[in-house]
This record gives C-alpha cells, structure tokens and sequence, in this order.
C-alpha cells in the first residue's frame, strides 16, 4: 500500500512533467497521479519511460469539470495536491484571454471544492511572479512574498485571483495550503512557445528569432529541477498557510539570454529580429528567496551550467521538440509573429 496518494495537475506539461518525474523516482513508496486535459501545452511522450513505474498513474480530464473532478478525489482520496495545471502562455493570454479564467480561476477553485470535501492534507498552489506586477530596473528592488499583488497581463491577473482563491480557502474552511510564486523557469521539455526553447529550436534551425521591444526587459532564471525542489520542501515542510517565494538570482535581458544560447550554438547573431513589443510588457521581474532559504532550499545550477544543460538537452532530445513544431504550432508562429 502506497505511504501517500499524491494528484498532480497539468503533469504533461513542462514543470508538472519534471515534477512528476522527480517524485515518482525520489518517492517509490508515494502513488503520483498524474491528472492532465491533455492540451496543445500537454504531452504523455516526455513519460514513456514511467509507463513501466507501477506508482505512476495517468488520469485524463478537465480541472474545470466539476462532476469529474469531485467523482476522482472522492474514489482516490487523495493525500496532497500541487496544482500546476493552468494556461501558462502571456502571449496567448493577450490574444484569448477567456479561457485563462476557466482553466486558472475555475479549474483552481474546483480542485479547492474537491479538496475540502475529499479531506486532502496539503495542497500547493503552484503560482508565479508575475502576480506582482514588474520592478523597474533598480537592482536592489526584488519582489517579497509582502510585495503587493499587481497583475499586469490576463494571465497574470488570473493566476492572481487563483492565488486569491486558495488563500481563501485556508481563511475561511482551514484547508492546509502553501502558495509558491516562482520566477521564469527553464529546462528540458520547456514547450517552443516560450523565449528559450524558441530561441534554442529556432537557431538550430537557422530561423530568425523574434526579440520583443529593445530586448533589454530582464527576467530571473531558475532551473526547473531546482524549481522542482522547492516545491517537494514546500509540500512536506512548508508552514500552513504560508506563501514561499522561488528564485536563485539569476538576472539577464532577453538579449542576453538570446546572445548566450546563439554563440553557444557558434552561429551569427544576425540571427536576431527585433519585432513589435508585447503589450503591457512588464520591465523586470527579481525574486527575494529568503523566506525559502530559510526552510532549507538551495538551489544546484547557476544560469551558465543550467543553460548549458538545456543546450545539450535539446540537441540531444530532437525528437521531442521537432513533433511539436512540425504541427499546429507552425500556425500559431505565423499568426503570432508574422515571420518565418
Ligand atoms: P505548461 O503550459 O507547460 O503546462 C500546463 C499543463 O496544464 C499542460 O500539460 C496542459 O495540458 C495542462 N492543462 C491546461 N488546461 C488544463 C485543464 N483545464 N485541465 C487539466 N489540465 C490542463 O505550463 P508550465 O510552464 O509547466 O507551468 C506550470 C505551472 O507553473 C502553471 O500554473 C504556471 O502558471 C506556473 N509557473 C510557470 C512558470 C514558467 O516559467 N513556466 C513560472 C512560474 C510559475
Ligand atoms: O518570442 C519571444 N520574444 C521575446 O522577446 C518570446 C516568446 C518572449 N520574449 C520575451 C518576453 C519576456 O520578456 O522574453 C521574455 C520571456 O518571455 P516568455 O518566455 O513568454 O515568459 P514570460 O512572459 O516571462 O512568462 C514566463 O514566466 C512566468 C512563463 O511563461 C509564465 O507561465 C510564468 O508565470
């Protein structure tokens, strides 16, 4: 009988998918069920290799259905919860914001409502920087878990209100929570969609890559191993309750970031196509991590060996990224970015 029933939500998609990965090897003795709707962001390629682990579980359904999600959690009873599961993609969310709050608002507040019911122990809500808004270019500024809440962009303000939710939850019906509100995560099996697996697909490919505005806003880089670390000390020793921000101070421009991964690569950095800016584009974001290093997290790559990783990671794991850009993605590119 297995020690603990662990869900977790969108475990198809890129951090879900790691984190699924690093539980079912470091717990045997846990159950890791995987509950995923299987969308353009998911895929059960990355877990071939699990499908032979017999404390690995595949669920398939929508977070948002309620009728599916209370008949699972009351069959399972589930131990613990971590709630990845969400639309993740700002771009997208500028362009259809509608189904941000069905899956990220909705969906959450489902899973609470199971939750509650089903008398889950832990549930971590699986959130991220951008619900507080952006920081000028002062390097001293870095967002606190007391930093206000200030979404700027439909996904952000959906994540916010889930966070809202969940918190909620806790002060109202005492459901045991923790919030981790993580900066830009990077890593293998990181969907094309976002600035790194692009820039690495594209430039392998001797594509243009598309850098928004100047390229000089900044984002804070952590690994997703290290990520998934965190949260593994989040669930089993993080206080009820309580928010825990993740970062490893790992500040960079998009043009830094862009140049790096193009001269790792030895091709020309004319490769480089400054294009129309995002809206609403937040400036910088910098997480304070000191509330988590004083749980006891640590984390292992800094951005050089991390990104050099990822570098490796994706030329040798071609057959993965190549069936996701040979598909419905190339319609997305063009209709996004109007280049080739
Ligand atoms: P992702 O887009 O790669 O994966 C999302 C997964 O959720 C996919 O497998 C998708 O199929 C699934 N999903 C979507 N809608 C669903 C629904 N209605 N029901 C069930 N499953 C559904 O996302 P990601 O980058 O792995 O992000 C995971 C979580 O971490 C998100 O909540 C995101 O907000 C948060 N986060 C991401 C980052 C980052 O840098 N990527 C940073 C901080 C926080
Ligand atoms: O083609 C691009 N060109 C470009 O210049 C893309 C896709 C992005 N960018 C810029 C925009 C951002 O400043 O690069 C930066 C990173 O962009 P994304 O990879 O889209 O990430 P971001 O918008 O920062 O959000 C990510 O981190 C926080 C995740 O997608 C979110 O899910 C997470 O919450």
């Amino acid at each position: 009988m297995a020690q603990k029933k662990i869900l977790v939500t969108g475990g198809a998609g890129f951090i879900g998918g790691n984190f699924v990965q690093f539980m079912v090897n470091k717990y045997p003795d846990y159950a890791v069920y995987n509950l995923d709707l299987l969308t353009y962001a998911g895929d059960l390629t990355k877990h071939r290799e699990l499908e032979e682990e017999n404390n690995y579980f595949f669920v398939k359904a929508d977070i948002a259905d309620r009728e599916a999600i209370m008949t699972l959690f009351e069959t399972e009873k589930f131990d613990y919860v971590v709630h990845f599961a969400a639309e993740s993609h700002v771009d997208r969310s500028i362009t259809d914001p509608e189904v941000f709050v069905r899956t990220n608002v909705m969906g959450t507040q489902v899973l609470l409502d199971a939750s509650r019911k089903s008398g889950v122990t832990k549930f971590v809500h699986v959130s991220t920087d951008e619900v507080y808004g952006e920081l000028d270019f002062d390097p001293n500024t870095f967002f606190t878990e007391e930093t206000p809440l200030q979404p700027n962009s439909p996904y952000s303000a959906s994540k916010a209100s889930s966070d809202l939710l969940v918190r909620a939850y806790h002060e109202t019906y005492g459901l045991p929570i923790n919030i981790t509100r993580c900066s830009n995560n990077y890593g293998p099996y990181h969907f094309p969609e976002k600035l790194i697996p692009l820039t690495i697909s594209r430039v392998l490919n001797d594509e243009k890559v598309p850098v928004y505005g100047d390229g000089k806003n900044i984002r804070d880089w952590l690994h997703v191993l290290d990520h998934c670390a965190a949260i593994d000390l989040v669930l089993h020793e993080g206080v009820n309750g309580e928010v825990y921000n993740v970062g490893g101070h790992n500040e960079r421009t998009n043009l830094e970031v862009v140049k790096t991964i193009i001269n790792t690569l030895g091709k020309p950095e004319d490769l480089i196509e400054f294009v129309t800016d995002r809206l609403g584009h937040d400036k910088r974001y910098a997480i304070d991590p000191t509330k988590l290093e004083n749980l006891g997290w640590k984390p292992t790559y800094t951005f050089e060996t991390g990104i050099a990783q990822t570098i490796q990671w994706y030329l040798d794991n071609k057959w993965w990224w190549e069936q996701i850009i040979s598909g419905e993605y190339q319609n997305y590119f063009i209709k996004q970015y109007n280049i080739k």
